[in-house]
């Protein structure tokens, strides 16, 4: 089996001997895929991330990694420009602006020519190749071109848009016809799959049928596959004494508040952090006493810094942190405490079971494995989970209190809601999320996306009697 995704999952970094050394990347993706791979000898093929750099194939723990090289100029129009700056505001709902640019797209269309010859060369006769996400939507078609004998995978990891949005895109046949060279195109939800079927049909007049798509004389499958995490080594983590005690000190770090509330996020615009810290910062300025002695801790991780929509995104946010932690705060005791950094793992984990509140409010997400972390830190049983009604997530985990990130004071009444519930209604609604979460589990994804695609037509058979 060969996974073939824009980034590798180590960071490989050269030794001056010439030698390459691996460290894992962090991420549910990668410890959910590494061990099935290692299990099949899997080879993955991606970005190494880092501009310009060549790096030979490596072995590590039965997985073999194939970097690819992207040059300076293919990082920029490539990744940050045709993949960030077009493709994901556009997925997302277009809460920011789409930008559209001829030279951008050449250069999406060469790197993925470049991804699907380096899948041809490494998958095995009658491999498993599977593609992931916005960056590499056009690998499985011209995958297929190479490599008719394959069985070909695609899950996309972010929303697939209202087909009204998606004909915004001046090569928007171009894309679909990309995704259908896959067997089988798996979305996050239900209506990711409704919305792609329902493009081939009008787009390229496709016949359709309950989630399959003829084209090509070929049949593709479209549905959807709920990504997870790995719940029970994350709860693990959390049960840890080294977690439990961290949890504790940043509690008292913080001058031990009555509440607790946090969000962890990607600086990224899609993520509603401003609409959380405008909601918290109302009812401080309306003296609420939900929020008498509670305190708010933002993580923004570092994101696509060289973007301008980020760059403005992260200058309001850092305003409005100052503005609040100016008008409500005294000398020690800001009511914000922000972030501006990439934490290790053990540190999100005493951060998720030290939070009374969990504030996790998009105005679009695929999935959010941030919400469904929480969960699975909270060994306790305590917390409450404010999420936004337009992630995945939203779709699972039915008892958390449920919000519209557009409606300010919907934010407001979920903040007031989760700081005062009582701690039997908090411990019945997480029980019932826990219930979730740890029986749905990111490697029960990766089964069923993998036995689904194992039940898709025989390739073989197929190539050879066209
Ligand atoms: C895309 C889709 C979909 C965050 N800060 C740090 C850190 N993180 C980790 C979190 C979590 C991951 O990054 C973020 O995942 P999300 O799902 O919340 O969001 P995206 O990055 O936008 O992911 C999303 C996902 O793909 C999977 O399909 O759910 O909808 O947009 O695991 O913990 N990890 C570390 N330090 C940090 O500072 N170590």
């Amino acid at each position: 089996m060969v996974v073939v995704a824009n980034r590798l999952p180590f960071d490989l970094e050269k030794l001056p001997d010439g030698s390459t050394k691996a460290r894992q990347a962090p991420g549910g993706l990668v410890t959910a895929l590494a061990p099935i791979l290692s299990r099949r000898h899997g080879a993955w093929i991606g970005w190494p991330g880092s501009a310009d750099v060549e790096l030979e194939p490596t072995t590590t723990d039965g997985l073999s990694l194939f970097p690819l090289p992207l040059s300076a100029e293919e990082v920029a129009n490539f990744y940050e420009g045709f993949s960030n700056d077009t493709l994901w505001p556009l997925y997302h709902d277009a809460v920011a602006d789409s930008q559209f640019h001829r030279q951008w797209w050449d250069s999406y269309r060469k790197v993925n020519q470049r991804f699907a010859e380096s899948a041809a060369e490494v998958a095995a006769p009658g491999a498993t190749v599977w593609v992931h996400d916005y960056q590499l939507q056009l690998v499985p078609q011209l995958l297929r071109r190479l490599r008719p004998d394959v069985r070909i995978g695609f899950f996309l990891h972010i929303p697939f848009p209202p087909v009204e949005l998606f004909m915004r895109l001046p090569w928007r046949k171009q894309i679909v016809t990309g995704l259908l060279g896959a067997d089988l195109i798996g979305f996050q939800l239900p209506g990711g799959a409704r919305n792609f079927t329902r493009l081939a049909r009008s787009l390229l007049g496709s016949t359709t049928s309950g989630g399959i798509i003829e084209h090509d004389g070929r049949k593709v499958r479209a549905a959807a596959f709920p990504i997870s995490i790995d719940a029970a080594e994350q709860s693990a983590l959390a049960a840890t004494p080294e977690v439990h005690r961290a949890s504790r000190e940043l509690r008292a770090d913080l001058g031990n508040p009555k509440k607790v509330v946090l969000g962890i996020d990607r600086l990224d615009y899609t993520k509603g952090i401003d609409v959380r810290l405008q909601a918290f910062g109302e009812l401080l300025a309306e003296e609420d006493p939900s929020v008498q002695d509670a305190v708010m801790v933002q993580i923004a991780t570092p994101s696509r810094e060289r973007l301008g929509s980020y760059q403005r995104m992260r200058e309001s946010i850092e305003r409005t942190v100052g503005k609040i932690n100016g008008d409500y705060g005294r000398i020690g005791h800001p009511p914000i405490h922000y972030l501006h950094q990439s934490l290790p793992r053990e540190e999100l984990a005493a951060f998720y079971a030290a939070a009374d509140v969990m504030a996790v409010t998009p105005f679009r997400d695929g999935m959010n494995l941030v919400a469904k972390e929480y969960v699975a830190c909270r060994v306790d049983g305590g917390g409450v989970l404010v999420l936004s009604e337009f992630t995945g997530a939203a779709k699972e985990l039915r008892s958390s209190l449920l919000v519209n990130p557009y409606d300010l004071d919907g934010v407001k009444e979920g903040f007031r809601q989760a700081l005062t519930m009582s701690s039997v209604e908090a411990r019945r609604r997480m029980r019932s999320l826990r219930r979730h979460v740890l029986t749905h589990d990111v490697d029960r994804w990766a089964t069923a996306f993998l036995s689904a695609l194992e039940g898709t037509r025989d390739h073989v058979a197929d190539a050879m009697t066209r």
